[in-house]
């Protein structure tokens, strides 16, 4: 929370912000880098180190009168989740997610919402601490956006944190359709425990039924595909960090399931949510952090080289495009009807005896061809094989030497640090 002093303070600065550049280039920000005891921060001219939105990017704004202007613009999207599955999709600024909206406590924004949907929608502010009139639900605070109507919210930042916008109306369907964005305040006062990159993923489910292309609203709880930034691994980028860097994984969560996210290499602290960057003696250290319906929560680390996963740990949500009900073949001898199928249906191969990975290697090995518009369940090749992953999956990847802007090939385990092969158990080991 800020005072009035600070706000006023707050506002001198951000006009002498906008003196140092003006309109897009503002929010891209140049990266400066300065020494710090420890590391290299890399704040812009703003004072923030400005939030990374992979497979995204940051909605530009310009400064009028002191004010932070943006422009939302609702409607629908060709949406790619990876290459060879393309939906119809709704969205903002030809995205989905929106693009990410960056500001500082104490700005006062001034958000333009134009509706270019055939139906009525408006903006609602997740988690932010505004006047009734602007929190964007429909029928209650406002009327709604009509098509082609432009609505403008007005608002001070009074607090920080990491939040998200979405519509408050007819939600179910605009939400299942990928109406949604964050909405990340930066501290007026940078954190002494500021970090050096600072990531935001946005969570979500979608039911793209094989070889449609649009997406379902009344599924509740049998989605197909669980995204990161409306993405599936392996199309979702990676994170890059050097090693020793701090880094910081702000992650929302607007679909309709809970996802406990996990990460590999590190036990990173909870930092914070909606709520702010909390008191440090409140951080707890993790490796799984429940991101709620509805609830964002931020995770920091230091890095460690390697190319770590982060994922959600419901297995079935790192899996594309999964058939539900299925009668279970695990353990069951199909050679006898698949003879019996194959002599109707030439070519047909049975799967699921020993496990999935066999419907992957048919994959991989161009016998098995999917529905139109549907990604195989599990992709993914690494540098000693498929990784046998999907949906809400990415990488973390830290290199002791980072080349900046590009993603990094795999990593190699440095030698005498791998796990290997035996020829034989060595006798005597207890079992
Ligand atoms: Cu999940």
């Amino acid at each position: 929370m800020i005072n009035r002093r600070q706000l006023l303070i707050g506002g001198a600065a951000t006009i002498l912000g906008s003196k140092l550049s003006s309109g897009a280039a503002a929010q891209a920000g140049s990266v400066q880098t300065t020494q710090t005891a420890s590391r290299s921060v890399r704040s812009n001219e703003l004072g923030y180190v400005p939030v990374i939105t992979p497979n995204g990017r940051s909605l530009p704004w310009r400064m009028r009168d002191g004010v932070k202007e943006f422009h939302l613009i609702a409607e629908e999207v060709d949406h790619e989740f990876a290459p060879g599955t393309r939906i119809k999709a709704w969205g903002y600024n030809g995205s989905t997610p929106g693009p990410t909206i960056e500001a500082v406590e104490g700005d006062t924004v001034r958000i333009y919402v134009t509706n270019k949907l055939r139906e009525p929608t408006t903006v609602h502010w997740h988690g932010l601490l505004l006047p009734f009139g602007m929190d964007g639900v429909a029928g209650l605070t406002q009327a709604s956006i009509k098509p082609g109507e432009t609505w403008v919210y007005e608002f001070p930042l009074m607090q920080h944190g990491t939040h998200m916008y979405h519509p408050h109306a007819d939600e179910m369907i605009q939400m299942a359709m990928g109406m949604m964005g964050m909405f990340i305040i930066h501290p007026r006062t940078p954190d002494a425990n500021s970090v050096d990159r600072d990531y935001a993923l946005l969570l979500h489910n979608w039911a793209i039924h094989p070889g449609t292309y649009r997406p379902d609203p009344s599924i509740m709880t049998e989605f197909d595909l669980w995204t990161i930034n409306s993405r599936v691994f392996p199309a979702i980028d990676s994170l890059t960090a050097q090693t020793g860097e701090r880094v910081r994984v702000r992650i929302g969560n607007l679909s309709m399931w809970n996802h406990p996210m996990h990460m590999h290499g590190v036990q990173f602290d909870v930092t914070g949510s909606d709520g702010g960057r909390w008191p440090q003696n409140q951080w707890r250290k993790e490796v799984t952090e429940l991101v709620g319906v509805g609830q964002t929560r931020d995770l920091e680390f230091t890095a460690v080289a390697g190319d770590w996963p982060l994922h959600c740990h419901m297995s079935h949500h790192t899996m594309n495009a999964m058939g539900h009900g299925l009668p279970n073949t695990i353990g069951v001898n199909q050679r006898e009807i698949a003879r019996r199928i194959a002599a109707l249906v030439p070519g047909y191969m049975p799967m699921g005896e020993h496990g999935m990975s066999d419907h992957q290697q048919h994959i991989d090995a161009g016998h098995m061809q999917g529905p139109d518009n549907t990604l195989p369940m599990m992709g993914g090749q690494g540098l000693f094989g498929p990784m046998e992953m999907g949906g809400m999956f990415t990488l973390i990847k830290v290199r002791d030497e980072l080349e900046e802007g590009a993603q990094p090939g795999w990593y190699e385990p440095p030698p005498g640090t791998q796990a290997y092969k035996v020829e034989a158990v060595p006798d005597g080991l207890p079992v």
